[in-house]
């Protein structure tokens, strides 16, 4: 029998849409979601669901055992906004959550997912296409527990042979579920506010440059990563993807093409800039086109045209109830 595939923080931005892509591609009785939260009674025909806190290792083994695991994409962690809030918390899920599936793996021979950010990078990293190996020196509680996961993810590999893989994500834009409390988050509730109230209060600067993908990339990315030949794979722990790099003046002016009567202002969150301020301008993700073909299908037209019909029709269907 193929063994099934766990994701660890599933009701998340990126779970909510892998679990469906994956249920796609294997078959939702292949599929179990996990997360912290608890879900309403579960759909016939949906994929299994457990209540699975990360920083549990029992509770990651038993769901090992008893759905025959041999994958997973390990989601849960704390956003660098929330991180920020809460450095405690966040080593501990970040850091904790990472090692006890790990170890897991270790002992039950699983493949492992693990999203790394454009946070491993800090104020001393070249911040013009920064390169796939460069100075790592984040200045973030979420850039550490990223930088420390990387590591630790190559650790695995190289001395218990787990087949760990990871990307560097950057912002991720989408419309299935809300963002969970990141620096990047503005360019998702910006599309929120154009649709409802034309208008949008953002909380980093105009001129901030900072790397998006859309999510169909990001999750086109991350099942590419792990389908890859491992014999091509120069660097696992992790990849740099990004799709465009854009400021939030920019993505205004693009969506304005769509709703010429919106507007934006400026309230600039002196912790958010400054995370942003030390992070990456522009990714080179020439390593990932590489050795498993990376290739996003978005720039900012295509994915601001997309996002604005999906979110619109997402609304309206609500309103009608
Ligand atoms: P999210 O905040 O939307 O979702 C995280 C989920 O983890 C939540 O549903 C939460 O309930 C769950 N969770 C928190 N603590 C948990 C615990 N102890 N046990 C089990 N579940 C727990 O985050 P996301 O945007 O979906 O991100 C998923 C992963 O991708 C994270 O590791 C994040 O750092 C990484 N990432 C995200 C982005 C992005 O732009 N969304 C970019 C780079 C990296
Ligand atoms: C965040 O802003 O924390 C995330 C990320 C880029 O890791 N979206």
């Amino acid at each position: 029998m193929e063994r099934r595939i766990l994701i660890t923080g599933a009701l998340g931005q990126i779970g909510s849409e892998l679990v469906a892509a994956l249920r796609e591609r294997h078959g939702a009785e292949r599929i179990v979601a996990s997360d912290l939260r608890i879900v309403p009674l579960q759909r016939a025909g949906e994929a299994a669901y457990e209540h699975l806190d990360s920083t549990e290792p029992q509770q990651i083994l038993e769901v090992i055992r008893r759905h025959a695991i041999g994958t997973i994409y390990h989601l849960a962690a704390l956003l660098s906004a929330v991180a920020e809030e809460r450095p405690h918390a966040a080593w501990s899920i970040n850091m904790g959550g990472l090692y006890n599936v790990l170890e897991a793996a270790r002992q039950y021979r699983c493949q492992v997912f693990f999203p790394s950010s454009i946070g491993v990078f800090g104020p001393s990293t070249p911040r013009e296409r920064t390169p796939q190996v460069t100075i790592q020196r984040p200045t973030t509680m979420y850039g550490v527990t990223k930088v420390a996961g990387e590591l630790l993810c190559d650790y695995y590999a190289a001395r218990f042979g787990v087949d760990a893989r990871g990307l560097r994500l950057p912002g991720l834009i989408s419309y299935a579920a809300p963002p969970g409390g990141g620096t990047t988050d503005y360019a998702v509730e910006i599309f929120y506010h154009a649709l409802r109230h034309r208008q949008y209060t953002c909380f980093l600067r105009p001129d901030t440059r900072l790397d998006m993908m859309y999510m169909p990339d990001a999750i086109g990315a991350m099942i590419a990563l792990m389908e890859a030949d491992a014999s091509r794979l120069r660097f696992r722990n992790a990849y740099n993807v990004t799709a465009m790099s854009i400021t939030p003046e920019e993505l205004a002016a693009e969506i304005r093409k769509h709703i010429p009567a919106f507007e934006i202002d400026y309230q600039v969150d002196p912790v958010r800039q400054s995370i942003a301020d030390s992070w990456p301008r522009s990714l080179d993700a020439g390593a990932a086109r590489d050795d498993w073909g990376f290739a996003p299908r978005y720039d900012l037209a295509a994915m601001t045209a997309d996002m604005l019909a999906r979110l619109g029709e997402r609304m309206r269907a609500a309103r009608m109830g």
